[in-house]
């Protein structure tokens, strides 16, 4: 495949595109700020369930706590999906877990390799990090009126082209396949995955979600340092409770739930 053939269009898109209602509007720049910027803007304007923001490149791709994603143009893809679940705040990353559930499934679909996810929001191949997601939620007296989920997938980034301090710790599915891989497609069936996924979710099955996050996870099981807040948690990670928390048991035996923060 070459770059030229590669071209995210939206014709292109909605040839391929399976979903009932992921999609319908579809946005696409070639480049932006952030394509969850965006969406959050829209979804604040009126935008529709399943909205779909992308972009070939951003200026400034934002990560959680005021962290950057490295966005180059053409490679990867940078997308924001506006949903409207109906279904209670304590549930938010519930649609985190379903939306890297649905992107490891692509990757497997369009790459034919496995991925998987690391706690709370990273999608890792080989170990390194290959996606990460930004899950925004406008929220208004403790009820979740929408939110954004933010997908930031190197897809056919050549991992020189990685700035320094990423290169061991990240890759991208071109790197570890060794094969260049159609965005269109990857795009398609991520969607599809998601909106399947959206659908357990508003149905209320949130242990297929909680038992299909633990079969890809790498988190659970495993000694971790994690750093929330100001706090830092060492012990085994042993499971997630039903709102997606971590359950950590630490050194004196106490079992801690974290439900933000970082495997460090
Ligand atoms: C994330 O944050 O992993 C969520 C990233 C979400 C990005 C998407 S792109 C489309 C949408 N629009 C946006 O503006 N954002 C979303 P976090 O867990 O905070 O991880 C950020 C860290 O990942 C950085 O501090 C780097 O260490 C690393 N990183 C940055 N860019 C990367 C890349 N392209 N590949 C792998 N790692 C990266």
């Amino acid at each position: 495949m070459t770059k030229e053939n590669d071209l995210l269009t939206v014709e292109g898109i909605k040839n391929c595109l399976t979903t009932r209602f992921i999609g319908t509007d579809i946005y696409i720049f070639d480049n932006i700020d952030s394509t969850n910027e965006y969406a959050m803007r829209l979804a604040r304007e009126g935008a529709l369930d399943g909205t779909v923001v992308l972009a070939d490149s951003q200026d400034k791709g934002k990560g959680r706590l005021g962290r950057s994603w490295f966005s180059p143009r053409g490679v990867n893809l940078y997308l924001s999906v506006v949903l409207r679940p109906k279904t209670a705040l304590e549930h938010i990353t519930l649609i985190t877990f379903a939306s890297a559930i649905a992107l490891v499934r692509a990757i497997n679909d369009i790459a034919n390799i496995e991925a998987h996810i690391k706690w709370p929001n990273d999608v890792l191949i080989n170990n390194k990090k290959a996606a990460g997601i930004l899950t925004e939620a406008n929220t208004e007296a403790n009820k979740l009126n929408f939110c954004v989920i933010g997908m930031g997938i190197n897809v056919n980034l050549n991992i020189n082209d990685l700035p320094l301090d990423l290169r061991d710790k990240a890759t991208s599915i071109m790197a570890e396949t060794e094969k260049a891989i159609d965005r269109t497609a990857l795009l398609c069936s991520l969607l599809k995955h998601i909106e399947d996924m959206y659908n357990i979710l508003t149905e209320g099955y949130f242990n297929r979600i909680i038992e299909e996050w633990k079969s890809l996870a790498i988190t659970l099981g495993r000694d971790v340092m994690i750093q929330s807040g100001n706090k830092v948690i060492e012990g085994i990670a042993v499971d997630i409770d039903s709102n997606g928390a971590l359950l950590v048991t630490d050194r004196n035996g106490i079992i801690q739930r974290v439900l933000s923060g970082d495997v460090i």
